[in-house]
This record gives C-alpha cells, sequence and structure tokens, in this order.
C-alpha cells in the first residue's frame, strides 16, 4: 500500500495505520457490515476530488469548476440505478443514518407514524429507537418477530399494520439472518395506505447479484450503505420512484448536507462498476455459501443459531446455553484473533452492552478468498472457543488456526 508520504510527513498517524493494516491482514475479520474495498475503490477516495466543493447536482451546483465531478456523479448514478433496476437515485449521502433522516424528513412530518422493528429485534437505531432522532421527532411503532421461529410474520405485521395505518412502513435490518420478501411488505403497505420504505444496508450486495428479493420496484424509497455486502466505500445511496425525486434531493441538500464528498461518490461509481460485472455475481453466491458452511461448523457443534441458520450473509449466535455473555465472548474470539460482534438476540433479556449474541458473517473472509472448507473450520474453531474460554492451552491452539488461515489469504502484503 501506498503510504510514503504520510509516513515522511506524519510519523503519529502512519504508525497507526501500519498497525491497522497488520491487525487488518492478522484477523479473520467476521462483523457481517464490514468488508475490504479494491485498490481502485481505495484509489478514487484517496484522489484529488476530495479538494472539490460541489454543493447541488450534476449541472447545478453553486461553485464553478465542476464539469469533471459532475461527470463522476452522473456516473454514479446511472450505475446505481441500472444495479436496483431504480427510477431515481441520490447518491450524496454521507452515511446509512443520513440517507434515513432524509428520507423521513422528504416525507414526513414530525410526529408522523412509522411502524417498524426495533434494534433489539434486529432493526437499526434509525428504525425509531428512543435515543436516535428517528424515535425523538417520529412516532414509531413496533412489528416484533415470531416468537417461535423468530423469523418475520408477515400475518402479524400485517394485523399491527391494519390497527396502527401507519403513514410509512420500515422493512429495514441489520441483524436478521433470513430472506426478507418485500413483495408482503408492499400488500401490506397497500392495504394500509402507508408508504413503503426498504433499508437494505446489510443485505444490498446479495440484491445486486439478482440472489435476493430486489424491493426497489415493490418500494417508495430505498436506502443503502455502500460500504457492506457492496463492497464499495463507507457512505449511502438514497433510491426511489420519480415522483419523490425532487422531494428526496433537496432534503439531501440543501435540507441536511452541505458540500457532497465527491471522492467518496467516485469511489461508490467505481464499486457500482464492480458491482456490475459477472465476477460481482460470484462474490456474492460465493459469499452465501461461505455463510452457509460457517453455521454448519458451529451447528454441528452444538451451537445454536437465531433460527436455526442463514440465509444470507450474517449469522447470529444465541449464547444462552453456554451461559456466557456477549461481552466475554467477543473479548476472548478477538483475543484468539477472531473479530465479531456482541449482539442482542430477538427477546433479549440482557443489556445492549452484554447481550446474549454474537453477529458474525462472511463478507470479508469471503473477499479475503476463503474456501468453504475455511469457512466450515472458521465455524468449529469459533465453537470450541465459545465452549472453552477458560481453556489457555486451547485457546493458544485456536489463535495458530486463526494465524494460520490469515497468512494464507493475504490481504495487503
Ligand atoms: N452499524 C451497522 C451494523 O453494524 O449493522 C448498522 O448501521
Amino acid at each position: 500500500m501506498h503510504l510514503d508520504n504520510i509516513r515522511n510527513s506524519d510519523m503519529e498517524i502512519f504508525e497507526f495505520i501500519e498497525k491497522e493494516i497488520e491487525r487488518q491482514e492478522m484477523t479473520i475479520e467476521l462483523i457481517p457490515s464490514e468488508n475490504v474495498v479494491s485498490y481502485s475503490v481505495m484509489e478514487a477516495q484517496g484522489s484529488v476530488l476530495t479538494n472539490k466543493y460541489s454543493e447541488g447536482y450534476p449541472g447545478k451546483r453553486y461553485y464553478g469548476g465542476n464539469q469533471f465531478i459532475d461527470e463522476i456523479e452522473k456516473i454514479a448514478i446511472e450505475r446505481v440505478k441500472k444495479l436496483f433496476s431504480a427510477e431515481h437515485a441520490n447518491v450524496q449521502p454521507h452515511s446509512g443514518s443520513g440517507a434515513n433522516m432524509a428520507v423521513y424528513m422528504a416525507l414526513l412530518s414530525p410526529g408522523d407514524k412509522v411502524l417498524a422493528i426495533d434494534l433489539s429485534q434486529g432493526g437499526h437505531l434509525t428504525h425509531g429507537h428512543s435515543l436516535n432522532f428517528s424515535g425523538k421527532l417520529y412516532n414509531f411503532v413496533q412489528y416484533s418477530l415470531d416468537e417461535d421461529s423468530l423469523l418475520l410474520d408477515y400475518s402479524k405485521i400485517r394485523d399491527v399494520a391494519i390497527k396502527e395505518k401507519p403513514k410509512m412502513i420500515v422493512a429495514g435490518f441489520s441483524a436478521y439472518p433470513r430472506e426478507v420478501d418485500f413483495s408482503k411488505f408492499k400488500d401490506i403497505a397497500d392495504e394500509c395506505g402507508s408508504l413503503l420504505m426498504a433499508d437494505i444496508s446489510h443485505i444490498a450486495g446479495m440484491i445486486a447479484a439478482g440472489l435476493h428479493q430486489n424491493p426497489t420496484p415493490f418500494c417508495d424509497v430505498v436506502t443503502t450503505t455502500t460500504h457492506k455486502t457492496l463492497r464499495g466505500p463507507r457512505g449511502a445511496v438514497i433510491l426511489c420512484k420519480e415522483k419523490y425525486a425532487k422531494d428526496i434531493d433537496r432534503m439531501v441538500f440543501p435540507g441536511i448536507q452541505g458540500g457532497p464528498l465527491e471522492h467518496v461518490i467516485a469511489g461508490k461509481a467505481v464499486a457500482f462498476g464492480e458491482a456490475l460485472k459477472p465476477q460481482f455475481k460470484k462474490y456474492q453466491e460465493k459469499l452465501l455459501e461461505n455463510n452457509r458452511e460457517m453455521a454448519r461448523g458451529l451447528l454441528d457443534n452444538g451451537i445454536k443459531l437465531v433460527s436455526g441458520g442463514t440465509e444470507n450473509h450474517l449469522i447470529l449466535i444465541d449464547l444462552t446455553d453456554l451461559g456466557i455473555g456477549g461481552k466475554i465472548a467477543q473479548e476472548v474470539l478477538d483475543s484468539v484473533g477472531i473479530c465479531t460482534n456482541k449482539n442482542a438476540i430477538p427477546f433479549d433479556k440482557n443489556p445492549p452492552m452484554n447481550p446474549s449474541g454474537i453477529r458474525i458473517g462472511s463478507p470479508v473472509i469471503t473477499t479475503r478468498g476463503f474456501s468453504k472448507e475455511d469457512s466450515y473450520l472458521v465455524g468449529e474453531l469459533i465453537s470450541k472457543v465459545l465452549k472453552n474460554i477458560d481453556n489457555e492451552t486451547l485457546l493458544n491452539e485456536v489463535k495458530e488456526e486463526t494465524k494460520k488461515l490469515c497468512l494464507k489469504y493475504p490481504l495487503y502484503k
């Protein structure tokens, strides 16, 4: 990686970047919302485009000198529209939270009722959490998973929607390991006269590859971050029907944001270009296969998974029977070079800082080239660790195994 200038000019920061490169290199990264971008995406983000102010949109900027920036942003828009068959796209949101905020502020009034699933059941902070702007500004009401299967129960969602008559329904998840049927959400929204928004941040890659149902035809608006399974730079996009285009664009700028991050938008354009290529579908197929194998490695060793398995990139481990909390599980896995994140399981009785679950997934290991056998082995290694958190000898053995796997699939060396 090219770091010669920073090495010479700012040793303090350079050293930490080097340490982070080494950490990423020597860690089996399983946080399902992370990924590793291509050098091309990094080059776009590290380019001179960071120097430019471009408030406004292509052809309508408040600053001069945007003739090339305009072309880049137009390419990003066209590519993402093609990926998701969208009528309109705004590629400027700096983050998923900002994208969701722009949608709510464009289509709702403060106090309007919104139906979503809450964070503790696999939703997101911006789906109505009391500490988030969404929960403070809007009247969020919740649907839940089925208590036995821990799956979405569309008839129960319909019942709540009919009772509550929300102005908007949000179909979006950050810890749901199964496929989502957006067409059923559409039927419910139509029956209740509600707007329908999908937040596909986690599963966008599988949708772009045609492996999961595309919600865009069914929804008024779709939001997604660009850095998860889509494997782009950190940021987000909003896709919507043409009739909402003006309102959404005006809410992103000048409503919420100022100058767009055009270097990031160029990175998004590059990532969308990569996602349009046939290799991207192969990557997503492999990611699904690896995740199934990792789940099998866990299940074969007696580890309990929320909903009993996975149909996407994500696995939610239920630690209840093991008698350990998510905090300690995450820490011990970290100590052997396996990076995960503690996460609530549906109907969790424990608090968010020490919930009863661990969330893992296959996006990064698949980008690195792990095979299905390696992924099964990772499932086995996690099982060993979770069942033997005090066994130093075994933990050291696992550490050696994770080292071997990391060396077998170098990231940057
Ligand atoms: N923080 C993201 C995740 O990890 O799922 C959601 O915003």
